[in-house]
């Protein structure tokens, strides 16, 4: 355990609830779900959310499950470029938001399909991304939820402008922005963290420690921990069991409502696994061990949610039925899918900035005349 300071105003809880192979740096993880569904208690926490109000949570992270499944069969036939899943993050990722008002504005990476779907979004619109057709189609002003940042890192800066900006205008607004742990290595990132400190800027830095960067473990990515290294920028760092619905929800409301009430950013480490592959790009059978594999599968947050429900006395008629529903999404998703026509390539650069610049108008008709040319031909 770590001695709290300034920076670390948390009590540590019971060490006997640790998660086994939690990191040896001694800083608390979080937790309110046993890994067997059963509640536990904390000094700090308590959960924030009622039985009928996970059992929204818990449709959509079943839900984007059942997509994600879909988005990387879509790309094994050829029909999508690439596909990113989620599998095992959904309760970092809706424990979050779920935190969250409407109107507070998210900023995702470009995992967060299940995020999306929590506001709104048609999730067709991230499969629209990932065939290559659009950039990203959603009004970010009237979901408060950002495009895909497949620039790793670059959306911690915007979103830190995003928050002063808040300030600026005296707005009851917080901001949650994502990002992974090997995103924490770079120099956005790290900029974006002291800005933050520095005017104090309303937002929550969600860190999914997925525990790879691709196929960079942590131990090769950093030796002070997201949560740890967040104190030397003067922001409080907590680790949060990120496959725990509830702990992750209590610990982000808990910052949302600090950076409501003027006290700055929070920089809050889930802590998680990434079921699947990095990408439909990344073969993980060559970084990482089928033990360690199963060990986290046996983790699965969907699995503790649905404990945790049934413990509280959902029947298996809401289960049964959700299942048939995801199943009728997926085929949904899937007719849509296959039903978007290219897009011409010079309409690409329609959508990059609202008002094209010199350069973008030059470049688009190149473009275009080179494909003119080719046509000639
Ligand atoms: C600036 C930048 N550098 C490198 C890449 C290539 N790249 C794409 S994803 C990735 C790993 C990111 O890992 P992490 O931040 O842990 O997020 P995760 O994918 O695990 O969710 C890298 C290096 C990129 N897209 N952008």
């Amino acid at each position: 355990m770590i001695a709290t300071n300034a920076w670390t105003p948390r009590i540590v809880g019971d060490p006997t609830d640790q998660p086994d192979d939690a990191p040896a740096d001694g800083i608390e993880t979080v937790r309110l779900l046993a890994e067997d569904g059963a509640a536990t208690g904390h000094p700090s926490y308590s959960p924030l959310l009622n039985a009928d109000q996970v059992r929204e949570a818990y449709r959509t992270m079943f839900l984007a499950r059942r997509l994600d499944t879909e988005g990387t069969n879509l790309q094994r036939q050829g029909q999508l470029a690439l596909w990113a899943p989620a599998l095992g993050q959904e309760a970092a990722q809706l424990g979050a938001i779920s935190a969250l008002r409407p109107t507070d504005m998210v900023y995702p990476s470009y995992r967060e399909l299940s995020m999306a779907m929590h506001r709104g979004l048609d999730p067709v619109a991230v499969f629209q991304i990932m065939r290559g057709i659009s950039h990203a189609s959603w009004d970010v002003d009237a979901h408060h939820f950002g495009l895909f940042s497949f620039v790793v890192g670059a959306q911690t800066l915007q979103a830190t402008g995003y928050a002063m900006g808040i300030t600026l205008d005296g707005a009851d607004e917080v901001v949650l922005v994502c990002l992974g742990d090997g995103a924490t290595s770079e120099g956005m990132v790290n900029e974006a963290f002291n800005y933050a400190a520095v005017f104090n800027a309303p937002v929550v830095f969600l860190v999914q420690n997925n525990q790879y960067a691709i196929s960079v473990p942590n131990s090769l990515q950093f030796r002070g921990a997201p949560a740890a290294r967040a104190q030397g920028f003067g922001i409080p760092g907590i680790r949060v069991d990120g496959n725990d619905l509830l702990a992750v929800n209590a610990v982000v409301a808990e910052a949302a409502e600090r950076a409501r009430r003027g006290e700055g950013p929070t920089v809050v480490e889930a802590m998680t696994y990434r079921l699947g592959a990095h990408t439909t790009a990344d073969d993980p059978t060559r970084y990482r061990s089928r033990e360690e594999e199963q060990l986290w599968a046996g983790r699965d947050p969907l699995v503790r949610t649905e404990r945790w429900l049934r413990d509280q006395g959902t029947h298996d008629a809401y289960f049964a039925d959700l299942a048939s529903e995801a199943d009728a999404l997926a085929t949904d998703v899937r007719a849509r899918v296959l039903a978007l026509e290219p897009v011409g390539i010079t309409e690409l650069y329609d959508h990059v900035l609202a008002e094209p610049s010199p350069a973008l108008v030059e470049e688009r008709e190149q473009v275009r005349a080179y494909l003119a040319n080719l046509e000639g031909r």
